[in-house]
């Protein structure tokens, strides 16, 4: 049962101007195929080639100690991904509703408070790496950002919001301008995909 590459779930060129296509190819394409690739051949042997991604994540300290940075990385690569291309929708679906908006409101006073939280956490990480919008089981917000691949889900916090802050991301069309990928970035954000994921947590 080895893990496949999602399909996208729109266009390679619908996230534009936003996100130029010859990005998403090669981002999609060739990085997220490379991290389910290498996740298959690490999983061999290890005794959890039938796991899932989750399961995986939230047991780095069982896996066997010459594969578990590899598995780190690359099964984050692959949950991480698998997010970030469902978290976006081209266009945007406009802003948190319902329970959603309030949590936000509660945690951030304002969506534009949240944005810049996100965006500083974003700009800030050294290297490449991720920012979060992350909850808990009872709904309290955080944001915060990863290095590498790490997921927040080794943590044991529930991802609701992530925009990967590689340079492979965002290169092509923002060069070394980070910031303003992030700010530009909240316009392709699914918010209804985000309170699903805040409902069901
Ligand atoms: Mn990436």
């Amino acid at each position: 049962m080895a893990f496949e590459l999602k399909k996208l779930p729109y266009e390679y060129d619908a996230l534009e101007p936003i996100i130029d296509k010859e990005t998403m190819h090669f981002h999609h394409d060739k990085h997220h195929q490379t991290y389910v690739t290498n996740l298959n051949n690490l999983l061999e042997g290890t005794g959890f080639e039938t796991s899932s991604i989750e399961e995986i994540l939230t047991s780095l300290d069982k896996l066997p100690e010459a594969k578990k940075n590899g598995i780190r990385n690359n099964a984050g690569g692959v949950y991480n991904h698998n997010l970030f291309w469902e978290v976006m929708i081209p266009g945007g679906s406009k802003e948190p509703k319902n329970e959603l908006k309030i949590a936000i409101e509660k945690a951030f006073g304002t969506l534009d408070e949240l944005k810049n939280v996100f965006n500083a956490k974003g700009a800030g990480q050294f290297g490449s790496g991720w920012a979060w919008l992350v909850t808990d089981k009872e709904g309290n917000l955080e944001v915060l950002s990863t290095p590498n691949q790490d997921s927040p889900i080794s943590l044991g916090k529930i991802v609701l919001l992530g925009n990967d802050v590689w340079e492979h991301a965002y290169y092509l069309n923002y060069q070394n301008r980070r910031a303003d990928y992030l700010k530009a970035w909240w316009e392709l954000v699914n918010w209804d995909v985000v309170e699903n994921r805040y409902l069901n947590r």
